[in-house]
Formats: structure tokens, C-alpha cells, sequence
């Protein structure tokens, strides 16, 4: 069920429930900052999301509230990951989807990395 992007951050959606440690992933990386793990339903032969470890509910309020550092730890982190798991090599894409109009399911801010194979015009 798509969310509403300006909804009040929700502790117990599900990645919150993964930073915690309740519940399980197949982890790619993890700094301070920010954790990057394999799609549950991989949508593309490389399918990972990044997060920031912070209580962010999208794009919009990371872009708006995020420390420099925060910001700078998930951007980097986006490029550090597609090269771990090499889809840097042919070109991958970046998405994040913001609210109910975007598709966003999961109220915590996410980036998805595809790649793996040629990309149509759209992806998630
Ligand atoms: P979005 O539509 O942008 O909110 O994408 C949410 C993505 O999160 C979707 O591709 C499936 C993925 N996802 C949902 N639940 C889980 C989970 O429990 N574990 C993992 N690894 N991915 C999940």
C-alpha cells in the first residue's frame, strides 16, 4: 500500500525493524551512516537498497533535515555499493520513490540500485 511521503516518521515500519536487528537481510554494507542490503523481491539482476540509518520517511525530509555528513555518507554510499556488487561496470540505475503518486511502500527513506541487465525507460 503506497505511503503518504509527509506522514510522522513510524518507528516500526520494516526498516526500522531491520536497523534494529529484528528482522533478518542479506546485508551488502554498513557504516555509521547508513546500511545497504538485497532487495527481498529483486525487480533486476542487481536489486539493492541503501538507507540512511536515520528516522527519515523519504527523499523530502532527508533532503530538508539531514546532517551534511548523513547526506554525504548515503551518497557515497550509493556509488560504493554499486561497485561492490559490480554494476558499475555496464551502468545501473538510481531511484527513490517519494510518496503515494511514486509507488513508495516503505516509510523509510530507501535507494534502489538495478542493474545487472539493460534498463527499460522505467524500473520499480
Ligand atoms: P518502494 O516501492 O520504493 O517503497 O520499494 C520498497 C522495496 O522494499 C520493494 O522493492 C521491496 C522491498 N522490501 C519490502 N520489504 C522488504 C524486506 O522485508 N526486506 C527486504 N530486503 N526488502 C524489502
Amino acid at each position: 500500500m503506497p505511503i503518504d511521503s509527509k506522514q510522522p516518521y513510524d518507528d516500526g515500519n520494516i526498516f526500522a525493524k531491520i536497523l534494529k536487528g529484528d528482522l533478518p537481510c542479506k546485508k551488502v554494507m554498513e557504516n555509521e551512516h547508513v546500511l545497504a542490503f538485497h532487495d527481498i523481491n529483486p525487480l533486476a539482476p542487481v536489486h539493492v537498497l541503501v538507507i540512511p540509518k536515520g528516522p527519515y520517511v523519504s527523499w523530502d525530509d532527508f533532503s530538508e533535515t539531514a546532517s551534511d555528513v548523513e547526506i554525504a555518507a548515503l551518497t557515497r554510499a550509493v556509488g560504493e555499493v554499486a561497485k561492490m556488487v559490480g554494476a558499475d561496470a555496464q551502468g545501473y540505475r538510481v531511484l527513490s520513490n517519494v510518496g503515494k503518486r511514486a509507488g513508495q511502500e516503505v516509510p523509510h527513506l530507501h535507494i534502489h540500485i538495478f542493474g545487472g541487465q539493460p534498463l527499460g525507460p522505467m524500473l520499480a
